[in-house]
């Protein structure tokens, strides 16, 4: 008898820089969302699309809940908390990601973030996955032990579940267990779709993660980043791509031009080159640095309509 397809939503949640975009892209096995060192770095639900013959898995990345709800403020704030939240009511699975070498470090942040993972999931009917992230910083995995315990013992209806999404140690098993956790359904995207996010925002989101490598403290928070122009010119295989990058003071504009316009350059160039992988072909791509004070509080990046 032919196996039944199956098809569902997985929701990625956990606190910054625990490395949810790292481990989506892991997934899908192609990059759908971007990935800096720097903690809130996505800022939107970010949808990838996982296919095959008998199966699809629809992730939601979504943007990491900071423990301290003051850093979560205005409307920024208030639309990663939104994206968050509302991408779990979309999910039947439900995967918590935290990096374990944060844990083994500074043992106290457990204590903190997972009142507030026992406080949102300890009466969860749908299936629970903590992966323990980042298991490849530290060789003694013993180090491990009392984390796993104090999980085990708090969330005991989890799956625990430690892995390296860097190293893609443990993915396969990983996704095995969450297939096993998905609906018996029709695929909902083709097969072929990676993710429904439109390819003018992954351009803008491409640029954003190199603004977050190029730009200290702050700056990169205060960015925003908007492809005003896309222009496809079949006949020379090539996109002409426009695109603003918007600042919150004239200080930053200095700052992301650089001596000389070396950091725009900089940041250009590498974007280019990301760009050219999403869409093929050559890529000219000219970037602007735009003054707007209350870009925070005119929010209008991409809504998805899908779900
Ligand atoms: N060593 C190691 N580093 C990792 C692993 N997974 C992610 N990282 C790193 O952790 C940092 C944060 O990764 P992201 O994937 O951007 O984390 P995130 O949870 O999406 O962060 P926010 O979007 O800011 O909430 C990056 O520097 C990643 O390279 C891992 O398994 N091992
Ligand atoms: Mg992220």
């Amino acid at each position: 008898m032919a196996k039944a397809h199956r098809c569902g939503w997985v929701v990625l949640m956990g606190p910054p820089n625990a490395g949810k975009s790292t481990l989506t892209n892991a997934l899908i096995g192609q990059k759908v969302s971007i990935v800096t060192s720097k903690p809130q770095t996505t800022r939107d639900r970010i949808v990838g699309i996982c296919s095959n013959e008998n199966s699809q898995i629809i992730f939601m990345d979504t943007p990491g809940l900071h423990h301290d709800r003051n850093q979560m403020r205005g409307p920024l704030g208030k639309q990663m908390l939104q994206a968050a939240w509302q991408s779990l009511s979309h999910a039947h699975a439900i995967m918590m990601v935290l990096d374990a070498d944060l844990y083994i470090r500074r043992p106290e942040f457990l204590d903190r973030d997972i009142m507030a993972l026992r406080s949102a999931f300890h009466e969860e009917e749908r299936p629970v996955f903590v992966v323990v992230n980042k298991v490849d910083l530290f060789s003694d995995k013993s180090k491990m032990l009392p984390l796993l315990e104090k999980l085990s013992t708090e969330l005991p209806k989890a799956n625990i579940f430690p892995m390296s999404a860097v190293k893609k140690d443990g993915l396969i098993e990983l996704k095995k267990l969450l297939l096993d956790a998905m609906p018996e359904a029709e695929a909902q995207f083709p097969k072929d779709q990676l993710s429904t996010a439109p390819t003018r925002f992954l351009c803008a989101e491409i640029i954003r993660e190199k603004l977050f490598e190029h730009l200290r403290q702050e700056v990169p928070y205060t960015t925003a980043v908007d492809v005003e122009a896309w222009e496809e010119i079949p006949e020379k295989n090539q996109t002409i791509i426009n695109a603003v990058i918007y600042v919150a003071r004239a200080q930053h504009k200095a700052m992301v031009i650089g001596r000389a316009g070396a950091t725009i350059k900089e940041i250009g160039t590498q974007a280019r080159v990301d760009i050219r992988k999403l869409v093929g072909g050559k890529v000219h791509l000219e970037l602007w640095v735009k003054i707007k004070e209350n870009w925070l509080e005119e929010i209008n990046t991409y809504r998805e309509s899908d779900i």
